[in-house]
């Protein structure tokens, strides 16, 4: 009889005593310790991880990968902050190549999407003072008014530390505010790595580790959800990598309110960081299926395909991964801009459906919380 893989990888004689240890508790649903999870990083083959990481994957979400139809507006691409690894900081010095989009510029965008059936709009940027928390709120309402079915998915710690202070409002009051006004959910950027050496290195400035982990504590105690992010391959360790896990993995044994993890890869294009190779796509699938395995209090594991390109983000989905993001409709403009693949990107949902079919998966159309829009069982 054929036997299983995960047997296969207990049994193995090549494979040492600590990793057969490992997979027996992911076997087991058993959690990993974080001594564990660095050990996967420095020892474990990507055949190893894949196995483990599938095995999770499919406890969770069965065989169904996960899209949405969505598209991005970012407000500015100048930024009070300077992140080295940010193709944007650089714009504050060259400002004829920045744009600063009013509300009613970014209404304009939304009125495109008129009778199209798109369910989110992801709104993230740079942070500016002009773009305050008065200017958000009335955006907010403003898209509710026009469209109030559609999803606001908008502001990252980052953006809510730098409003919220300038408003002189504390994080609860600012939430609250931005609750009332529209926000639906927060999308998982401004992470980066928690580590504060590495931090400070790379993004100094902007709000502390602690601050994002408290804004996302607190938007979870409103009963709200959000993602969260973890920007990988530049200068941290996999030490740096485990700790920024364990603190996520944390968070969500207390709130559970984060919906899923987006291991963002470090891309060295037009930025300060243009000396640091970037990492292989061996590495990327390492990633991703680690963080399956040791995230295991959360849903969801996406890879950005405007960030990875489209065929790592298949190839990622036999490591763990469980949803694609989205349609995008070529809105966004962070990655193309730091050098992704991506240079427009833009996927119609036959080819997400495609993408996600060829790996004899089912394709999902998901809104933004996860509840199921439409399962494409006959591709
Ligand atoms: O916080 C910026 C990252 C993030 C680079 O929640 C870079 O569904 C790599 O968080 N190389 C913003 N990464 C994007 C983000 C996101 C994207 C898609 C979906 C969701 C979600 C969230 O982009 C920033 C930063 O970590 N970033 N520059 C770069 N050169
Ligand atoms: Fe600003 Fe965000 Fe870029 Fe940092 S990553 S410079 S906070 S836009």
């Amino acid at each position: 009889m054929i036997k299983e893989s995960s047997e296969l990888v207990l049994q193995s004689s090549k494979v040492d005593e600590t990793l057969k240890s490992i997979a027996q508790k992911v076997f087991t649903s058993q959690r990993i310790l974080p001594s564990e999870g660095v050990y996967l990083f420095e020892h474990a083959s990507l055949s190893y991880l894949g196995v483990l990481a599938n095995f999770v994957r499919e406890q969770k979400n069965k065989n169904f990968v996960y899209f949405n139809r969505n598209f991005h507006i970012e407000p500015t691409n100048i930024c009070v902050y300077t992140c080295s690894f940010c193709a944007y900081s650089r714009l504050i010095k060259q400002r004829e190549e920045g744009w600063e989009l009013s509300i009613d510029q970014m209404m304009e965008l939304i009125k495109k999407y008129d009778g199209k059936e798109v369910t989110e709009v992801h709104i993230t940027g740079g942070v500016i003072p002009k773009q305050d928390l008065n200017f958000y709120t009335s955006l907010f309402r403003a898209i509710k008014s026009h469209r109030p079915d559609l999803h606001i998915k908008a502001l990252t710690p980052v953006e809510c530390h730098y409003i919220f202070k300038k408003a002189k409002v504390s994080y609860e009051e600012g939430l609250r505010l931005l609750k009332e006004s529209g926000l639906d959910s927060m999308p998982g950027g401004g992470a980066e790595i928690f580590d504060k050496d590495i931090r400070d290195k790379i993004a100094g400035g902007k709000c502390s580790a602690e601050e994002w982990l408290k804004v996302h504590e607190l938007w979870h105690s409103m009963g709200m959800y959000s993602n969260a992010t973890m920007l990988y391959g530049h200068i941290e360790t996999f030490s740096h990598r485990i700790d920024h896990l364990e603190r996520l993995r944390q968070l969500q044994d207390k709130t559970k309110g984060f919906n899923a993890f987006i291991p963002l890869k470090f891309r060295n294009g037009n930025n300060e960081m243009s000396d640091v190779p970037e990492v292989s796509v061996i590495e990327d699938l390492r990633n991703y299926a680690i963080s399956r395995i040791y995230l295991d209090n959360f849903d969801h594991i996406k890879s950005y395909w405007a960030m990875i390109g489209r065929s790592t983000a298949q190839l990622s989905l036999n490591f763990g991964v469980d949803d694609m993001d989205g349609t995008i409709d070529d809105t966004t403009k962070i990655y193309s801009m730091a050098g992704a693949e991506e240079q427009n990107p833009k996927l119609t949902t036959q080819e997400l459906v495609d993408l996600i079919s060829q790996v004899k998966r089912t394709p999902v159309e998901r809104d933004t919380l996860y509840h199921i829009i439409k399962e494409y069982s006959d591709n």
